[in-house]
């Protein structure tokens, strides 16, 4: 890493020391997990060097956005509404929240039975690790599952500017005029810290930014479908992750530029594995960087994973907010509408998750689904039981998994997804 990076970290008041170290872990995890993979696609290399530049070059980006006036909004969830932070001539990043760091210092803070995701979200913070978390001028975060919005009580006392949005928990008309409501604080907020009022013509401007942001990683899905399939689960979730991170032109032109050779590859009836290779569908709980441990094992076990009913996958962007809004308000009902849709799991009832599961099993022609569950996390792992149940009774072979960040189980995770692919074959 350049010295010029290592003064900007420095600037930023990250332990050097701990930094270096979790880069050298990150890097090797790459090294071993994405660089060993065959038969990839030559666009990925661009998401090669944005994860190797993800603690340089795009911080050093999000600084000089900075030095020139714009501001840096972190988030942790996929409904605090991008639109409306770009609208504000600000940038939305994803707050690193997946690896273990620090446990014993985030262990004084968080009872142990706290999912790995938040305990995460503590460690970078308390280990002094996240750039993204340093460099943010406001942190948001959102009354989802209780453990993230106890967590935030206490995540207060850590961080200068942290705003939090309430979110409904019921699909009802309260529910909607609530988030309605929670939209539009939020957008006084974000106008507040950037002096920048949201107008029709710079929210329009960051709805179709963002659609086609989405819309890249639609047309990336839909060669998904294809047998074989042209791309491993393991880029295209590298993909939906860089999603959080990158300049939005730069991201979307880059999927394109997957797509393009995804298109080919299709054409030519070229997989990434032989054909006849058993396709999986990944459904949970969100797989934030550097978390890889199921993908890697599946997709080392002789599987490909063929989509993700995940945040960070279909969950987060199936939908696109509607472009034909007019005024200001118009275009707000539009994001309202929106993001209401989607089927996190701290709604309750939430019967759409299952549906969407059942339609992406379809859609994909996946042979068998996993559920991925984070230790800890009541609102996925409750929903899983049903969700399982339902997938069985129509006959497609479900496993339900729960685990953590650590490698720990590893050899277990092995052995059960071994014997469930087996059973696709
Ligand atoms: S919209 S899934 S990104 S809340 S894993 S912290 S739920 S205990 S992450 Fe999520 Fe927004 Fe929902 Fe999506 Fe809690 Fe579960 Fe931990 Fe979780």
């Amino acid at each position: 890493m350049s010295e010029d990076y290592r003064s900007m970290w420095a600037d930023l008041g990250l332990d050097l020391v701990a930094h270096d170290a979790l880069l050298g872990v990150l890097g090797q995890a790459y090294q071993d997990i994405y660089l060993t993979q065959k038969n990839r696609p030559e666009g990925m290399g661009y998401f090669d060097f944005v994860m190797s530049e993800v603690h340089g070059l795009r911080i050093k980006e999000l600084l000089d956005e900075k030095a020139a006036g714009r501001k840096v909004v972190g988030s942790y969830c996929v409904f605090v509404p991008e639109e409306i932070v770009l609208a504000a001539n600000a940038t939305l990043v994803g707050l690193c929240s997946g690896a273990d760091f620090a446990t014993e210092e985030v262990e004084k803070l968080l009872p142990r039975n706290t999912c790995a995701l938040i305990k995460s979200s503590f460690g970078f913070k308390l280990g002094k690790v996240c750039p993204y978390f340093e460099s943010a001028d406001m942190i948001v975060g959102e009354n989802t599952c209780d453990g993230k919005k106890k967590a935030y009580e206490s995540l207060g006392g850590l961080v200068k500017n942290l705003y939090v949005m309430d979110l409904p928990q019921v699909k009802s008309g309260q529910g909607k005029a609530l988030l309605k409501a929670e939209y539009e604080r939020f957008k006084e907020a974000v106008e507040k810290l950037t002096s920048v009022p949201v107008t029709a013509e710079s929210l329009k401007k960051a709805i179709e930014t963002v659609n086609a942001k989405r819309a890249a990683l639609h047309r990336l899905s839909s060669f998904r479908r294809a047998e074989p399939a042209p791309i491993s689960g393991l880029d295209a979730l590298l993909a939906n992750q860089v999603f959080f991170y990158d300049n939005p032109a730069r991201f979307t032109e880059s999927v394109n530029k997957v797509c393009d050779e995804l298109e080919k590859r299709v054409a030519k009836k070229q997989g990434v594995f032989p054909e006849g290779t058993p396709r999986i569908l990944v459904s949970g709980c969100p797989q934030a960087v550097p978390n890889w441990k199921v993908p890697f094992i599946v997709e080392t076990s002789g599987a490909v994973i063929v989509g993700e009913e995940s945040c960070v996958g279909e969950r987060g962007v199936r939908n696109l907010t509607d472009e034909t809004g007019q005024t200001l308000e118009e275009m707000m009902e539009a994001i309202v509408d929106r993001y209401f849709k989607v089927d996190c799991a701290i709604f309750t009832p939430n019967p759409e998750r299952l549906e969407h599961i059942k339609a992406m099993a379809a859609e994909y022609k996946a042979d068998g689904v996993i559920h991925y569950g984070l230790q800890f996390c009541q609102p996925y792992l409750m929903e899983s039981i049903p969700v399982e149940r339902a997938l069985k009774a129509g006959h497609i072979p479900t496993l339900r998994l729960e685990t953590d960040y650590s490698t720990e189980d590893v050899g277990q995770l092995k052995t059960r997804i071994e014997a469930f692919i087996e059973q696709l074959r």
